[in-house]
C-alpha cells in the first residue's frame, strides 16, 4: 500500500482532526510539515488550506473528505456509525462545530491571542471581548450536548468528538475560555476524559515555534 501522507501544521485544528482518525483507525501516516498556500497544499487545495492529503494517486483536500477516506480506506473501527440517524447526527455535529464553534473560538477568540495583529503584538481585547458572550451560549450548549452519554452523538466516541476535541485542548489554555470550560460540568468531565485516550495524546501539537507552552495566563 502507498504511504498515507497529511499535509500541513500539525498546530491545525483541522489537522490534528485528520490525524487523532489515522491513529483511532491505526491508519499508518507521514506527517508532512506545510503551511496554507505553500506549494504542497495549493497543488491540492482549491484555496490553499490545509489540511491536505496524499494517498498513492488520490488526493484529497478538506478534513471531513480526508477523515471519510481514511474510515473508509483503512480496517479499524468506524469513525462514525453506518445507521443512518446516528450517522446523521454524527454529521450534523460535525457541521455545527466547523460551522458555528471553530468560527467563534478559533477563528476569533484563538486567534486574538495567537495572531493578534496589533501594533505591539499583546492579545487583541476588543475582539475576546466581542467574543465572550457569544462563546458563554456556545459553552451551554456543548455541556447540555455531551451530558447525558458523555459523547456528542450516542454512546460511543465518533468523529463528531474528534472535531471538537482538539478546539477544546486550545480553549483550555486561555484564560476566559478555560474558566468556562471549568464551569461546564459535563464538558469538562468530557474533555478531561477523551482528551487523555492515546489517538489525542500521541498527535497533541507542539506549541508554535518560538513558544514554549499553550498556556497564556489571564
Ligand atoms: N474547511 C476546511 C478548513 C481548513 C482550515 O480552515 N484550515 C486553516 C488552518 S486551521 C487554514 O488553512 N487557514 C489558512 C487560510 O484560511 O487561509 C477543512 O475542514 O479542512
Amino acid at each position: 500500500m502507498p504511504e498515507l501522507q497529511i499535509i500541513g501544521a500539525p498546530q491545525s485544528n483541522y489537522v490534528w482532526v485528520t490525524r487523532i482518525a489515522c491513529a483511532e483507525k491505526g491508519a499508518p501516516y507521514t506527517l508532512v510539515s506545510a503551511l496554507p498556500h505553500s506549494p504542497e497544499v495549493d497543488a491540492i487545495h482549491p484555496f490553499g488550506k490545509i489540511p491536505v492529503m496524499r494517498h498513492g494517486d488520490i488526493t484529497l483536500s478538506e478534513s471531513r473528505a480526508i477523515c471519510f477516506y481514511i474510515d473508509h480506506a483503512f480496517a479499524g473501527p468506524p469513525l462514525a456509525p453506518r445507521e443512518a440517524s446516528e450517522g446523521a447526527r454524527t454529521e450534523q455535529w460535525i457541521s455545527l462545530v466547523n460551522t458555528h464553534i471553530d468560527p467563534l473560538l478559533v477563528r476569533q477568540y484563538l486567534t486574538a491571542y495567537f495572531f493578534p495583529g496589533t501594533s505591539d503584538g499583546r492579545p487583541n481585547r476588543a475582539v475576546i471581548d466581542a467574543a465572550v458572550p457569544k462563546m458563554e451560549a456556545q459553552f451551554a450548549v456543548l455541556d447540555r450536548a455531551v451530558g447525558k452519554t458523555g459523547h456528542l452523538v450516542g454512546e460511543g466516541f465518533t468523529l463528531a468528538d474528534i472535531n471538537l476535541l482538539p478546539i477544546l485542548f486550545y480553549v483550555d489554555k486561555l484564560p476566559e475560555s478555560r474558566a468556562m470550560l471549568r464551569d461546564a460540568t459535563s464538558l469538562n468531565a468530557y474533555y478531561q476524559r477523551h482528551v487523555a485516550r492515546a489517538s489525542v495524546k500521541e498527535t497533541t501539537p507542539p506549541p508554535f515555534p518560538g513558544r514554549s507552552t499553550w498556556e497564556i495566563e489571564g
